[in-house]
């Protein structure tokens, strides 16, 4: 547990934040490929106009010297074009010009809203969710692409894509991880089956027509993993859980499952289970439905990992809820809003799976500075080879 990562910023306030902590230094970061993953997160059918406002873009403040880390931490911020329009009402120090309150009262059932007026003693819900904001996702975002690019200095390649939207699933090509990305690329729901994105784009609109919000399943593919990363000996080091509890903590998502998942629980176990064969001088497995983890501990196959993420809690045709000044029964408050982030999702859950196995890499192969996180990888491959 080397890498910190830290972020902060609320939805219509100055900026979102990242603090990244942990790096080597001698990492040479592509400006561009950071700012490629934040535009990335930015797309995807079923936004709502809030994406038309921003332009994601990274600055970092320290941390780095001529595009190359310097070991210390990073600070990145991620400016919200949109509080131009919200500085009467999230202003850091002045209070909100009368008229500009914009209090919430009518919590939005599924939203943070109840939940954190109750916890911060609030009755104006806007105090709650402009830090619970998928807004923040961008900060994770920018943090998981400097970690993606540390991992592919080591040819780990990390990709999220779209499995399923409302009740629209898909079968994409499974064999090659390039073709998995560009087809994933190249779609509006970011999809990698062509056919299965159009008819999602199909039931986003239905959706909306309805005023209704749809959730969906990604799911996160990394390559090149070396065996090892993780832990067996201690539960709170184990890659299993550090990957679930970084994809669980992503705005909306209520299930993650590691390979075969939930369906291994129906599944006998010879069928579970992959067989491990030697060819070549390595072990080989026909089958990878442990998704890459093997006692708290990547086994040299792909990691995948799926995400379930609930449908948006904002409803153009709100559901029931009860305003917490006068206690009376009202509609949900009703707010500008996406009708499906799904396509999203899959690139924030790609970053926080780069960043756990950026971090379980880190933990295992150490390095003040690259050469020496090289040197420590390069002669724990070696070892596998002499195996
Ligand atoms: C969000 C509500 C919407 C989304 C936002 C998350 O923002 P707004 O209220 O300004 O329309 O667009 O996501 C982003 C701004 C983003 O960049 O992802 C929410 O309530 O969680």
């Amino acid at each position: 547990m080397r890498l910190r990562l830290h972020t902060a910023g609320e939805s219509h306030g100055p900026a979102i934040v990242a603090w990244l902590d942990g790096l080597p230094a001698g990492l040479q970061i592509d400006r561009a490929a950071l700012g490629r993953d934040l535009a990335r997160r930015q797309r995807g059918y079923g936004r709502g106009g809030r994406q038309k406002i921003e332009r994601d873009e990274a600055e970092i403040l320290s941390g780095l010297r001529g595009g190359k880390t310097l070991g210390s931490p990073l600070a990145i911020v991620v400016a919200n074009r949109d509080h131009a329009s919200w500085v009467e009402s999230m202003h850091p120090w002045d209070p909100p010009l009368p008229g500009r309150e914009d209090r919430i009262t009518r919590p939005r059932p599924g939203h943070a809203d109840l939940a954190g007026a109750l916890k911060y003693g609030t009755h104006d819900v806007r105090d709650v969710l402009e830090r619970a904001s998928a807004r923040s996702t961008a900060a994770r975002v920018a943090a998981g692409a400097i970690c993606k690019q540390l991992l592919a200095a080591f040819n780990l390649r990390v990709v999220g894509h779209v499995l399923s939207i409302g009740d629209v699933t898909s079968d994409p090509p499974r064999l090659d991880l390039d073709a998995l990305a560009d087809a994933a690329e190249a779609s509006d729901v970011r999809c990698a089956d062509a056919e299965a994105g159009a008819r999602m784009c199909a039931a986003i609109d239905a959706a909306r027509r309805r005023g209704d919000s749809l959730g969906g399943v990604v799911e996160v593919m990394a390559t090149g993993v070396p065996p090892g990363l993780g832990s067996t000996a201690d539960w709170d080091l184990r890659m299993d859980g550090r990957l679930a509890q970084a994809v669980m903590s992503i705005q909306a998502v209520k299930g993650v499952e590691i390979g075969a998942g939930f369906a291994s629980a129906r599944t006998p176990g010879s069928q579970v289970h992959d067989p491990i064969h030697r060819a070549e001088g390595r072990f080989v497995r026909p089958t990878n439905h442990a998704g890459g983890v093997e006692g708290g501990m990547t086994n040299g196959e792909a990691v995948i990992v799926r995400a379930a993420m609930k449908p948006i809690p904002t409803l153009a045709r709100p559901l029931a809820s009860v305003d917490l000044v006068s206690k009376e029964a009202f509609d949900a408050a009703k707010e500008r809003t996406d009708s499906c982030a799904v396509p999203a999702c899959a690139v924030v859950a790609e970053a926080a799976v780069a960043f756990v196995l950026c971090d379980a890499f880190l933990d295992k192969f150490g390095g003040d500075a690259m050469p020496e996180t090289v040197r420590n990888y390069q002669g724990f491959m070696r070892q596998l080879e002499e195996y």
